[in-house]
């Protein structure tokens, strides 16, 4: 059951709020609609960005005196950096490359730097709020790198992110320089939602395209973190637009409106941000369209087109602003009267009244967004229609909210001929009918609120089963745990240590041959091997001919190609410790991956003793790509009676022989030799490393995850560097 105690941090990029001579004044937009609208038992913080300079008193002094169900929690920052960050990076990256209006793009190195650091310091802000059963929902794009941050810092946090806006294509998305460090960012997080499931889809697939990797059944494995994926699409809160719609303040606005257009017989309402992704210029080139087409309607029809000032003092906008004037002047000049204004234009914000009078007194929504999100517009127009006569709903197939109001009339914005019909059908639609396809979507949004929406989302966030909760963390800002120095004293300071390779002596590197030791690792490794008390061992997938070039000169023991082979250093000698089935397989496999390696172009055959590698790490992405899920195919299909497993890793397809196991291989060696006398610590950051964690766990050893991810080890560290953090310490205690 869901816990209704759960505290909900809500993160956006600002607060709704901007104190303004004393006074707190409400922000719009569609997130703050989204998001004020929930009507939650849990407690919900929000936190969020407030720029400005020496503002921090005045603002937490505005906090105290408000009255909300809501507590906030400002994170103050210089407006010089959130100048970088937000215009430099989000709106001019982001924005349009999320919504495909690429040609507005601008990148600029530094701004991306300034959003990572800005995203960085978000997540150490959180991370001082965060109580044990806290679940945070990070929003919108603004905050992509946000969920990796948080998620290190806070690994057993529930973390969500839900973005408001469009996910484009693969080949859209791919255009974004940093297209990899966005999605491994944004893959902390814990479930990640949509308002559509095309963008899901769309994000799956760059996912696929740019990080290389398969995602399942709407779920992401990446750096052995899991990330849900789900479709939540938003909504508003039923509630306050009927009672707004209702109250007598917006009556008496709309009997306003009505006196003042009383020759008007019908009015088309559109209600946007000024911004080049609503389309508002294509809508008045339909208007214009209509206009030429229903000459009968000139004079008795009128464009109520209100544009909400945005982004005033970016030179875009300030072109658009002078683009869309100049059209409406154009078009009302061509049809206007004395008596007559074909377009009334509002660049203003306005009320909620205001607005719900707006929406009560239009007979039309026209909505033609080229890309949006979802358009929450569409949704209030709906819901605040009267039940006598209400309106009907004209909506572009490119916002998320046409998946979900099955009763507006869908147009291609582009196509300037069908919207003008669309606006004489809309017109001309009888009473009974109007009324049918509002009821529907009414019914549809009363049971569908803003809500439910976050209720499903949240719900779905709680379900999910974080990491070990019972893996402690070792930094290297704090000592090595109590409990280990007490193992290791407690064997007088006798030591085997068993360490994975790549990960953890080793950053990860795209060029396997180029993940060398370092020299202070050399160094450590040297100290170890000479002293009689640790023994080292080292435990890899990687085969006996790289693991000897790396520890040639060293006096520790090595496990090729996950135990399938042992090097003994007391008789310098390599031994097989795998049943010798490879006859069986070795050959035709081998056959198989040569031929994938001649089809595909820069890829290549690895051919280990108890495994086959085919790498396409070089080659042409697609292509490759599909060959590998061919070549995966066809290999388990024709082995599967032979004591194989095919496994497909990055940019890599791998067949080995299925007793290679660094668990099976930790049996042996503890069996082989008496280690009864040493504390044994083993050290990895891979998924085969958890077969020996499992094993040395049941033998008393410690055991230590590098990473985030999930794992059967006890105690866990954030990174390789840490790794070598922790051996000097221990190099120190001996
Ligand atoms: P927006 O781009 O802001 O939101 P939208 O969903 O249409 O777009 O919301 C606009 C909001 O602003 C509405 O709640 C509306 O009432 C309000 N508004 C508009 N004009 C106003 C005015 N002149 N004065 C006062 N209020 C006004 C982003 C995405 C969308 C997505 C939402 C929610 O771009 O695609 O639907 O988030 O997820």
């Amino acid at each position: 059951m869901f816990d209704k105690k759960n505290r909900w941090i809500i993160v956006s990029n600002r607060l709704p709020l901007e104190v303004k001579n004393d006074e707190i004044i409400r922000g719009s937009g569609g997130l703050i609609t989204a998001i004020t609208g929930i009507d939650s038992a849990n407690p919900i913080l929000w936190a969020g960005l407030v720029p400005g300079e020496d503002i921090e008193n005045d603002y937490l002094a505005s906090l105290k005196k408000l009255k909300d169900k809501i507590q906030y929690h400002p994170i103050f920052i210089k407006k010089k950096e959130y100048h970088k960050y937000y215009n430099g990076f989000c709106n001019d990256v982001l924005w349009p490359l999320l919504h495909y209006e690429t040609e507005y793009v601008r990148y600029d190195l530094s701004n991306w730097k300034t959003y990572i650091d800005v995203n960085k310091k978000i997540a150490r802000n959180l991370s001082t709020l965060i109580a044990k059963d806290d679940i945070v929902w990070i929003h919108d794009f603004h905050l992509l790198l946000v969920p990796k941050f948080l998620k290190k810092i806070k690994p057993n946090c529930k973390i969500g992110f839900f973005l408001h806006v469009p996910f484009p294509s693969y080949e859209i998305f791919r255009q974004l320089p940093m297209a990899n460090h966005i999605l491994e960012g944004v893959l902390g997080a814990d479930l990640i939602g949509f308002h559509d499931y095309s963008y899901l889809r769309y994000f799956v697939s760059s996912v696929r395209g740019v990080l290389g990797i398969y995602p399942t059944k709407m779920q992401i494995e990446f750096n052995q973190h899991q990330t849900k994926l789900g479709v939540f699409p938003a909504s508003i809160n039923y509630q306050i637009f009927r009672e707004i719609s209702k109250s007598q303040e917006t009556a008496l606005l709309m009997d306003k409106w009505k006196q003042s257009s009383f020759e008007i017989e019908k009015v088309i309402l559109g209600v946007d941000r000024l911004d080049y992704t609503k389309g508002i210029d294509l809508k008045l080139k339909a208007y214009e369209v209509f206009l030429e087409k229903y000459p009968q309607w000139r004079g008795r029809i009128q464009l109520l087109q209100l544009a909400t000032p945005t982004r005033t003092e970016v030179p875009e906008y300030i072109n658009l602003k002078n683009e869309i004037d100049m059209a409406v002047g154009r078009i009302n000049g061509k049809f206007g009267t004395a008596n007559y204004v074909p377009i009334k234009y509002m660049f203003n914000f306005v009320t909620p009244s205001e607005l719900a009078a707006l929406y009560a007194h239009a007979d039309v929504l026209l909505v033609t967004s080229k890309r949006d999100g979802m358009n929450l517009v569409a949704l209030e127009y709906i819901v605040s229609q009267n039940n006598d006569d209400p309106g009907v709903v004209i909506l572009s197939e490119f916002t998320g909210a046409v998946s979900h109001l099955s009763e507006a009339i869908s147009i291609n914005p582009w196509n300037i001929y069908e919207t003008a019909d669309a606006i004489f059908h809309a017109i001309n639609i009888p009473l009974s009918e109007k009324a049918r396809k509002n009821n529907i979507m009414k019914k549809f949004l009363f049971n569908y609120t803003a809500t439910t929406w976050a209720q499903r989302f949240m719900q779905e966030l709680e379900a999910y089963k974080v990491v070990d909760q019972k893996m402690r963390h070792i930094s290297s800002e704090e000592n090595i745990p109590l409990e280990i120095q007490t193992a290791i004293k407690n064997h007088h300071n006798n030591l085997l240590l068993l360490l994975d390779y790549d990960g953890t002596l080793t950053p990860i590197r795209s060029e396997p041959s180029k993940a060398l030791l370092t020299l202070r690792a050399r160094r450590l490794i040297h100290k170890f091997a000479i002293t009689q008390k640790v023994d080292v061992c080292i435990i890899s997938g990687r085969d006996r001919d790289f693991l000897k070039r790396q520890f040639e000169n060293y006096n520790v023991y090595l496990a090729a190609e996950h135990g399938a082979q042992f090097y003994n250093k007391s008789k310098g000698k390599w031994m097989t410790l795998v049943t010798d089935h490879k006859k069986k397989w070795y050959a035709s496999a081998l056959k198989i991956m040569l031929d994938f390696a001649n089809m595909v172009p820069s890829s290549y055959v690895e051919r280990k003793d108890y495994a086959i590698c085919w790498h396409y790490r070089n080659s042409p992405v697609e292509f490759a790509r599909y060959q590998a899920v061919k070549l995966r195919n066809e290999l388990e299909e024709l082995m599967r009676n032979y004591p194989v497993n095919v496994i497909s890793g990055k940019k890599v397809v791998e067949i080995k022989d299925h007793s290679a196991n660094k668990g099976v291989f930790l049996r042996w060696f503890l069996n082989r030799y008496d280690f009864s006398d040493k504390a044994i610590i083993a050290i990895g950051d891979d998924a085969t490393d958890e077969s020996l964690f499992k094993e040395l766990n049941s033998n008393k050893g410690i055991t230590i995850k590098v990473g985030a991810a999930n794992s059967a080890a006890t105690y866990r560290m954030d990174e390789h560097t840490d790794v070598l953090w922790f051996l000097e310490k221990i190099d120190q205690m001996l």
